[in-house]
């Protein structure tokens, strides 16, 4: 266990060099097999939770994907929602990003839009005509525990609704303090020190050669 505390503190710093992790799982809606050309509306996506209207996924069909092959609509024979609980860290700010944009063959700025939601945070986006895909992001601060990701159809329930893809929920350069935690929190103080002591325990093991990493 000790071992494990320090291996984890040695590790911190090449993750933090890394590429920033999506918490979002099947944000691009690619884990959906749909053949090319088509259209099917699921009950059961994963990484979503899918609402009773269902989720209706294309392969480059009424527009072509932002990413991949396949992207998502929400109004599939009515207004429908999606939704995905993103584990937070206290203090973290992050950024969600997705990408919208009304189909070839909108019926028009009140049939279309969504809206997007994470934690309290929320908002509408793409009650309009555009059928080139916009990119929307925002930031937003974690809560420390599980904050709810969600996505919604807005406008007339007609089968005609705005695209949407490419969801990212990234943690930003500089974790917590990007968050404004200057102050480390009392148990992040003990864990460092537990983690420097179990260090010192690994480098005395090595010295005496009773142990290997
Ligand atoms: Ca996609
Ligand atoms: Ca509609």
């Amino acid at each position: 266990m000790k071992r494990l505390i320090a291996a984890t503190l040695f590790a911190a710093p090449l993750f933090a060099m890394a590429a920033p992790v999506n918490l979002v799982t099947n944000g691009g809606f690619e884990s959906t097999s749909v053949a090319s050309g088509s259209w099917v509306i699921v009950n059961t996506a994963p990484g979503w939770t899918v609402g009773p209207q269902g989720l209706e996924i294309r392969n480059n069909v009424a527009g072509s994907a932002f990413a991949g092959s396949n992207f998502a609509e929400l109004d599939t024979t009515t207004n429908s929602w999606i939704s995905q609980v993103i584990s937070t860290v206290l203090g973290t700010t992050y950024s969600l990003t997705f990408n919208y944009a009304a189909r070839p063959d909108n019926q028009g700025a009140n049939s279309n839009g969504l809206n997007w939601g994470i934690g309290n945070l929320g908002g509408t986006v793409g009650q309009d005509t555009n059928t080139a895909w916009q990119t929307f992001t925002t930031t937003f601060v974690g809560t420390g525990s599980g904050m709810t990701l969600r996505f919604g159809s807005i406008g007339k329930s007609d089968g005609y609704g705005t695209s949407l893809d490419n969801i990212s929920v990234i943690a930003s350069a500089g974790g917590a303090a990007a968050g404004g935690a200057s102050v480390p929190e009392p148990e992040s103080v003990a864990l460092l020190l537990a983690g420097l002591g179990a260090m010192g325990l690994v480098v005395r093991r090595r010295k005496s050669g009773q142990g290997k990493a």
